[in-house]
């Protein structure tokens, strides 16, 4: 892919990026001490009227300026992608942190060329942390290069999961959980996957795994990853894509110890 375009309002990609995760960093602070309302997606997976409400506003600012483009969005997503330019939208990624007060979240855009990401941000408004990539320019976090962890023992190694909203997912991570203790230094369940991922990018936490995900999960994470110089994959191994079902990320050398260790465990089926 050549040069991204210019939008219609003279900017660049990044800039519409950070301009749309900013602009909705803004809402989620001011509304995070304020009443929502919650409604249930399914018997674990809540929605809050902000969750809309935001989704809507980056979607007006991307197409204000690529009126071009078009755009998916976990709250209105039909279960079409579209091909050619698409913009990936999740308006709160952590939304049970958020309905329940935990400032635990954040937002992520993401731009995608024919199903690959080419560029995308990961915005934690709380920390005013803003993880940005594009496609062979590296990653950071507010302005400064990141780069994942250089661990290469599990014994040294802070693990990051999230429990899935399918029951079994959750079962099985746990059951990875186990297998792996006591030979890891412990064990974070943040409730963000994006941050999940974005942690591992930045050598915060060495790896990161997932049952089940969707798009705008981790749109700005396999990027975030591949740009900071890890690996991210499915369960079963192979190179992580928009619709992988689950995520594995980290350095080569701790991915492919995850994977011995985990061989045949139901977690990878
Ligand atoms: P969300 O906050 O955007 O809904 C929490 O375990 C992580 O799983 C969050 O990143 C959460 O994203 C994500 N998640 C929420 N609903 C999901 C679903 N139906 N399937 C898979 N992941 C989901
Ligand atoms: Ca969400």
């Amino acid at each position: 892919m050549s040069a991204l375009p210019i939008s219609k309002k003279g900017k660049t990609v990044g800039e519409v990026i950070e301009e749309a995760v900013r602009l909705a960093g803004d809402i989620l602070l001011k509304r995070f001490n304020e009443t929502k309302t919650i409604k249930n997606k399914g018997p674990k997976d809540i929605v809050t009227d902000v969750d809309l409400e935001v989704e809507e506003i980056i979607f007006e600012h991307l197409e204000n300026n690529y009126p071009e483009m078009s755009m998916i969005g976990e709250e209105s997503y039909d279960g079409k992608m579209p091909d050619g330019f698409v913009w990936i939208v999740d308006p709160i990624d952590g939304t049970r942190n958020y309905a329940a007060g935990i400032p635990i979240f954040s937002v992520v855009v993401a731009l995608s060329y024919n199903g690959q990401v080419i560029a995308g941000a990961n915005f934690d408004p709380k920390k005013n942390e803003l993880f940005e990539a594009e496609k062979g320019k590296g990653a950071f976090l507010n302005g400064n290069r990141i780069k994942i962890s250089d661990k290469t023992e599990m014994e040294k190694s802070i693990i990051g999961m999230d429990l899935s909203y399918n029951d079994n997912g959750a079962k099985f991570g746990f059951e990875i959980i186990q297998k792996l203790w006591p030979d890891i230094q412990t064990v974070r369940i943040i409730g963000s996957s994006a941050l999940g991922i974005s942690y591992v990018a930045t050598g915060r936490t060495d790896l990161y795994f997932n049952y089940n995900l969707k798009p705008w999960d981790i749109a700005a994470g396999i990027l975030l990853i591949e740009e900071s110089g890890g690996i991210a994959t499915d369960r079963k191994g192979e190179k992580a894509n928009l619709f992988s079902e689950g995520i594995l990320v980290a350095n080569a050398t701790l991915h492919k110890t995850f994977l011995e260790i985990t061989d045949n465990m139901k977690w990878r089926s």
